[in-house]
């Protein structure tokens, strides 16, 4: 059911499905929405990198800038600061590929000349002119996200037509638009970002028809992770939302999507397993 792929990560191609991968998420952030604050230190973020390497993540997500609803743009160079030292030691110290959660450039590829392999982009090459140029150089994986808005007023009144069938033409926009600024088919993943610019009934649209989004011929990668869409729906703080998300995450595995971005690795990657055995294509 859910295809194989080649994804390019920096100097390498690696298989990708049908084993879905779980990506740890790593906030070096003061205001993340549901972390912030906890691994600003760079020991502690990297501390935390390895033990998420430990609990079972396939691949790491260092961020320096929170994109949560009505967050501001964080300088440049404070960005650099947070995120480039730990992107560094873990590149170094764990296994798995490193990706760094950035909408600019020069962070871009300050991380990939740091040992990153990938590059989560949540504007899709739309934030900064330069990002195409970067990764059609370096190389390296890159995902792809839809948003609609930008993060400071997204939330404010999200509006669709038809939210999947948007949400899937942007991507299918954006993968070419990429390919024509000299990126690799295989370089690209695409996100269909739950929770930027949406209500809960969109949300809860498209990850109910996640499986359309295949159609697109490159690997999902979904974040459901704490959102709250799982607030709304269980009345419930940030911080008792694991239920919910592994709900979420098995639902996503079992629709196609082939990599998870998680904060809670170790249950996730056990959901996962379950999810992708139970999946019509059994994979153990
Ligand atoms: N969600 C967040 C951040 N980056 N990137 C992708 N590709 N997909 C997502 O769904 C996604 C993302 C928000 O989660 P988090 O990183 O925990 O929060 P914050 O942005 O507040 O740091």
């Amino acid at each position: 059911m859910a295809e194989g792929f080649v994804l390019r990560l920096r100097g390498r191609e690696v298989p990708l499905g049908p084993r879905p991968w779980v990506q740890g998420i790593l906030n070096v952030t003061p205001d993340s929405f549901s972390d912030g604050g906890r691994f600003l230190d760079p020991a502690a973020a990297v501390a935390r990198g390895r033990a998420m390497a430990e609990e079972g993540a396939d691949l790491l997500d260092g961020g320096g800038e929170s994109t949560r609803p009505g967050s501001a743009p964080v300088p440049e160079a404070e960005e650099r600061a947070r995120v480039i030292p730990v992107i560094r030691a873990l590149a170094r110290d764990v296994a798995v590929p490193i990706s760094v959660d950035t909408s600019k450039a020069s962070v871009a590829a300050a991380a990939l000349e740091a040992g990153a392999a990938m590059v989560n982009d949540v504007t899709a090459l739309r934030g900064d002119p330069a990002m195409a140029g970067v990764l059609a150089r370096a190389g390296g994986a890159l995902v792809l996200m839809h948003m609609q808005g930008e993060p400071r007023t997204m939330q404010a009144a999200p509006r669709y037509g038809e939210v999947v069938a948007e949400v899937a033409a942007f991507l299918r926009e954006r993968v070419e638009a990429a390919v024509a600024a000299g990126i690799a088919r295989e370089q690209l993943l695409v996100d269909p970002g739950i929770g930027f610019g949406k209500t809960l009934e969109h949300n809860l649209e498209i990850l109910r028809r996640l499986g359309e989004l295949r159609s697109i011929g490159r690997p999902i990668l979904v974040g459901p992770s704490r959102k709250s869409f799982l607030g709304a729906l269980l009345d419930l703080p940030v911080g008792e939302r694991l239920e919910g998300t592994l709900a979420a995450v098995a639902a996503c595995v079992l629709r196609g999507a082939l990599v998870v971005r998680v904060h809670d690795v170790r249950a996730a990657a056990r959901a996962v397993r379950v999810a992708a055995a139970l999946r019509s294509d059994g994979v153990l």
